[in-house]
Order: structure tokens, then C-alpha cells, then sequence
């Protein structure tokens, strides 16, 4: 089927125009949906990656009750101009949440929010502070659903044991014998296992909490707008049940790092104590209200969790011959890898004075 096609499964005012490529996930392919009738919105129309999310009944479930719950809290609120503030399913003709086309693959519709900016990564510790409020803000108004209420759309997703367990398959099996190009990583991810399961006993203790995180925290899955004040959390594919630290990490993670994800310059890549504050700020503003002691003491933690298990994760496949993540070229994986863990390194050696500024904040 034609994308055209597709986008005539679901229930769109107007009349579509152009159809657009939009965005760079990783993981799902997206399409800007052009209205031609000026007073009508526009759409973004995603073919979901079903290799990535096995069950998409239970993923279009999640988010549909995840974004029925944010609209009704910014109503609420009295919040204005809520098609910029949260994204609304949009049905297929026949009332569904989604379209499975028939050569298997699955696509979904939501409006699309007008006017908004997108960073890859910030300097400016205004826009960390403002991004993480939203992040934070997201966690506080799904508070108010039962965690269990939602599917695990990638089971054991944030598990850094499994995560760890899966690498060492990976070695074991050394499909397209690349290995040995990696020991030095290899070695680094052995060596901080220990420090880096540390909220994952906390959780399995039952220490602290389950709640509704986003997951994916990254800069660039919050929609500013013209004067950089947050519109909107995007990327709900992987809203579930986690830990708080999963948001704060993977923040910490994109927002402080002065290099980019994917740095082939590893003299570029450091945790910024600055921006490492403003996140900070912007977070524990909006989840202050909501968070346990255990919480807010091991926060510091995810900090280095999250460059470490990217960096596993892209390690891992790497060493599997790229199967999971789209990548630009051969080595891109490695690329990712080796930035991931230098920030996980540098991480390690900046947690006391990160955990000092946390502790200033509460
Ligand atoms: C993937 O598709 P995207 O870019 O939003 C990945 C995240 C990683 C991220 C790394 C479902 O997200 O977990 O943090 O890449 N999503 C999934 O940039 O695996
Ligand atoms: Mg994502």
C-alpha cells in the first residue's frame, strides 16, 4: 500500500497534501502528514517498528490511556492550546488505535504539534532546566495511574542485568567475529557491573518504587516552542512501568554530555556539572512532591547508568552485525559505544560533586 493509502485508513479532517519523511528515531519511521485546508491541523503518520515492539495492541493501549490521562489533566489545569500540549491518537475509520497494513506492518496517527523546536543536544543550562521540568512534570501527572494498569512494551527494557547477560551472549555467539575489536570495552563494562545494578537491587528490594516513566527521556523527545518554554513529551513507545531514575538518567545522559551521542571524538564527550545542575533542577522541581527519600539519595546513580547501558546496548549490537538499531555507516555502533561508555567513565569519576549538587537542590 501507498502511503497515501494508509493515511485514507484513519479519520483525518481536511484534506492531506504532501506527505513528508520526519524526524530521526532510531527505531520507528515517521511521516509529516501537510494539511491543505488552512483551518485544518496537521498529522504525523509512524509505521511502527513491530521487530522492536512485539506487541503492538498492548504499546497503542499504554499510550492511549498515557495521553488520555495528560489531555484530562491539562484540561484540568486550564491549560490552553492542548494540541500543542499533548498528542492525541488519531483513529482509523473503523474506531481503532492503530492500522496493520496487509503486508504485516502497523501504523498509527497522532496530531502533530505545530510550531515546535528540537534539540540534539544544549549548551544553555535555561533549556536543560526547562526540558527536565518537563520530563519531570510528565512522571508527576501519571502518578495518578497504577502502574500495573500498563503493559511492558519491551519487557525487562532498563534491566541492566539482562542487558549485561544479553552482551555476554553476544560475545559467547561473536557472530560476524568482531570481538575482538572491543575488549577494551568489553573490560570496562565488566569491571562496573557492580556499581551500575545498584537501583536495580534497589528496585528488586523493593526500596524504591514502581511508577509511570517515559523511558526515553532524551533531549530530543521534548518539543519546545519559539521562546523555548516546554510544549510537549514525545516518544510514548516505551511509557511503562519503571524507576524514577529511568527518566532522570537518560536526561542526565542527552542533556549533560557537551558531545554528541555518537561522537567519533571522544575528547568531546563530558558530563557538564553545569547543565549536570540545571537537569537536576528542572527535574526535582517537578518530582520533588512525588519522590521517596531512597529516590532522591540514589538518583545520582542513573546518572551513570544510562551512558553505561547505551553504551551496552550499542555494544552488544555491534558485536550481533547491527540488528537492532538503524545505523549510518559500519562502525556507528562502535561510534556510539565508546561515546556512551566515556561518558559512563566520566560519570564515575564526578559522583561526588554530582552528588553534592543534588543535595543542594532538596
Ligand atoms: C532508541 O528511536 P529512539 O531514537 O527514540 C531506543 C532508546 C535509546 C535511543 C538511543 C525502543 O530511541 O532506548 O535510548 O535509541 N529506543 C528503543 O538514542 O530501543
Ligand atoms: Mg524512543
Amino acid at each position: 500500500m501507498t502511503l497515501d493509502e494508509i493515511t485514507k485508513q484513519f479519520a483525518t479532517a481536511g484534506s492531506i497534501g504532501k506527505i513528508q519523511p520526519h524526524g530521526g528515531g532510531h527505531i520507528n519511521d515517521s511521516y509529516h502528514l501537510v494539511n491543505n485546508q488552512e483551518n485544518e491541523s496537521d498529522y504525523l503518520l509512524q509505521k511502527i517498528n513491530h521487530y522492536v515492539f512485539k506487541d503492538v495492541d498492548l504499546l497503542m493501549n499504554n499510550i492511549s490511556m498515557v495521553t488520555y490521562h495528560i489531555t484530562d489533566h491539562l484540561k484540568k489545569d486550564n491549560q490552553k492550546d492542548l494540541n500543542r500540549r499533548s498528542l492525541t491518537i488519531v483513529p482509523t475509520t473503523d474506531g481503532a488505535l492503530y492500522f496493520k497494513d496487509p503486508d504485516g506492518n502497523y501504523w498509527r496517527i497522532f496530531n502533530f504539534i505545530k510550531d515546535h523546536v528540537v534539540f540534539e543536544a544544549t549548551s544553555d543550562p535555561e533549556l536543560a532546566y526547562e526540558g527536565a521540568r518537563m520530563f519531570g512534570s510528565f512522571t508527576n501527572m501519571l502518578s495518578g495511574i497504577n502502574p500495573s494498569d500498563l503493559g511492558d512494551t519491551i519487557p525487562k527494557f532498563h534491566s541492566i542485568k539482562w542487558r549485561f547477560s544479553n552482551l555476554k551472549e553476544s560475545i559467547a555467539e561473536d557472530a560476524v567475529d568482531r570481538v575482538k575489536l572491543v575488549r577494551d570495552e568489553i573490560r570496562y563494562v565488566e569491571t562496573s557491573i557492580g556499581l551500575m545494578s545498584k537501583i536495580q537491587e534497589l528496585g528488586e528490594k523493593g526500596s524504591i518504587p514502581l511508577r509511570v516513566t517515559h523511558n526515553d527521556t532524551k533531549i530530543n523527545n521534548v518539543l519546545f516552542d519559539r521562546d523555548h518554554k516546554g510544549l510537549c513529551v514525545i516518544d510514548l513507545d516505551t511509557v511503562m512501568p519503571g524507576y524514577v531514575h529511568y527518566d532522570f538518567g537518560d536526561g542526565i545522559r542527552t542533556f549533560t554530555n557537551t558531545g554528541e551521542e555518537d561522537d567519533e571524538d571522544l575528547n568531546n564527550i563530558s558530563m557538564d556539572l553545569d547543565l549536570y545542575r540545571a537537569f537536576a533542577s528542572g527535574f526535582l522541581e517537578s518530582t520533588r512532591e512525588i519522590l521517596n527519600k531512597t529516590e532522591i539519595e540514589t538518583l545520582v546513580y542513573a546518572g551513570l547508568l544510562f551512558p553505561y547501558i547505551m553504551g551496552v546496548r550499542f555494544l552488544t549490537d555491534y558485536i550481533a552485525g547491527d540488528v537492532y538499531y538503524k545505523t549510518k555507516h559500519k562502525e556507528h555502533n562502535l561510534v556510539r559505544a565508546k561515546a556512551q561508555l566515556k561518558l559512563a567513565m566520566d560519570g564515575e569519576s564526578k559522583l561526588e560533586k554530582t552528588q553534592e549538587i543534588i543535595k543542594g537542590l532538596v
